[in-house]
């Protein structure tokens, strides 16, 4: 069941400075770069889709295309897996590949080295490939805010360079990484103990956000959805509106048994057990009693318990949610409980997927992810520009009267 739209608050903009610097550097850079790695957010593995980065990279397949023998490859890669139940990994991978033949899928944990080695190795096999026609490839990380790219440059670096200290910074708040980083070597063959291939290095990027989430029911819950995961700053949305959402969404994957009850266990015989869903005010009336998170004269300290519910499910809150498989992570639900069904999981997930991205071509064609202010200034520079046109043109005619005047 959708959370209804009509309490959700129009989504915030966060854009800052740094983000529009790196986006003007982008076509310079991505001519420079042989391999896209896009990293998405295993828990909201759709809404962490960033949907500008799609021209960009189609643009960018298409130019390297045209000098041959150059290596384009994008590999999405779907972090912080060791935060999802893992059932739903197998369908969602099928289904993501089934409306995407073309594109390669691979799922990470910063707590998997084994899934960074096999990664790793992907790369490597291209470095193999490409000897021939490339000196070097260059790796270039994109991915929204906090979804974990600079952990994952380090993870690659500790897999392919024997002893690499940690070379990127990385925070639980997003917007850590500011510019683009120095190059970072992830590969480098040793001659003769090594297959011909060549060295590999990769740039870090700064998380990049869509300028404007959008002003549909879609760009409010976006926006919810992306504070949640941290991919906001901090302080854009209430914590007791997260709380709200959080608790609604834990409902709807276990009525029975929603995930935060083991958060509510009596402290003592005289407090009864809670079972079954909670709304939300009732779920942080109890998590104020029975956690001790009180103000002075005893008043329920709400806007603590909201916090810490919060911080509670983006540690591993996830991971103990969906287990019903009414649904998968917060991008997937289907209401009923599927069991052991993998093959009707995926068909729903790629119902779910089809969906998703007719509502992103939606909201392209109606315009509703650019803000009232772009679109005034929009409108502005085209005023300006017909205005200067015309000057032009009546200069023209001045100075050659006789010339005919084009109707
Ligand atoms: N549980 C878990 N946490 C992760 C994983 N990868 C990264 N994190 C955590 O996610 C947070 C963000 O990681 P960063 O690597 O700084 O993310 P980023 O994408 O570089 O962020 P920006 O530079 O702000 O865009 C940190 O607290 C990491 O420890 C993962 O695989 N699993
Ligand atoms: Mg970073």
């Amino acid at each position: 069941m959708a959370f209804p739209a009509a309490l959700l608050p129009a989504a915030p903009s966060w854009y800052p400075g740094h983000m529009n610097a790196f986006v003007k550097r982008l076509p310079v850079l991505l001519s420079q770069t042989d391999i896209i790695l896009e990293l998405r957010d295993t828990r909201m593995p759709l809404t962490s889709i960033n949907p500008a980065f799609e021209s960009r990279v189609h643009r960018w397949r298409a130019d390297r295309k045209m000098k041959l023998g150059s290596c384009c490859e994008r590999i999405i890669v779907y972090g912080k897996r060791d935060l999802v139940s893992p059932w739903g990994l197998e369908p969602f991978h099928k289904a993501m590949q089934a409306r995407h033949p073309e594109e390669k899928f691979v799922f990470t944990a910063k707590t998997d080295p084994r899934a960074l080695k096999s990664l790793h190795n992907a790369l490597v096999n291209l470095a193999r490939t490409y000897a021939h026609s490339h000196t070097e490839l260059n790796v270039l990380i994109m991915g929204m805010p906090n979804v974990g790219k600079s952990t994952l440059l380090n993870g690659l670096r500790t897999a392919g360079i024997p002893g690499a200290s940690k070379a990127l910074r990385t925070s639980a708040l997003p917007g850590m990484t500011r510019a683009l980083s120095t190059r970072l070597k992830l590969y480098d063959p040793v001659p003769g103990k090594h297959e011909v291939a060549c060295p590999i290095y990769a740039f870090d990027t700064p998380g990049l956000m869509l300028p404007f989430l959008g002003s549909g029911s879609y760009g409010r819950e976006r926006g919810v959805r992306l504070a949640l995961i941290a991919a906001l700053k901090e302080g854009m949305y209430d914590y007791d509106l997260l709380a709200t959402y959080l608790v609604h969404r834990l409902n709807f994957l276990q009525p029975d048994s929603p995930a935060y009850l083991p958060l509510l266990v009596p402290r003592n015989s005289k407090e009864p057990p809670v079972t079954g869903s909670l709304d939300a005010e009732e779920f942080l009336d109890l998590l104020c009693a029975r956690r001790g998170m009180v103000l002075k004269g005893g008043f329920p300290d709400y806007a603590r318990a909201a916090t810490w519910f919060v911080q509670w499910w983006r540690e591993n809150g996830a991971l103990v949610g969906d287990n019903t498989r009414r649904g998968w992570g917060f991008d997937f639900d289907w209401g009923d409980e599927l069991g052991d069904v993998e093959a009707e999981m995926q068909a729903r997930m790629e119902k779910r997927i089809i969906e998703h991205f007719a509502a992103i071509q939606e909201e392209d064609e109606v315009g509703e992810r650019i803000s009232k202010t772009h679109k005034l200034n929009v409108a502005r520079a085209e005023v300006v520009k017909k205005r200067k046109e015309k000057q032009r043109e009546r200069a023209i005619r001045l100075e050659n009267p006789n010339t005919p005047i084009d109707t």
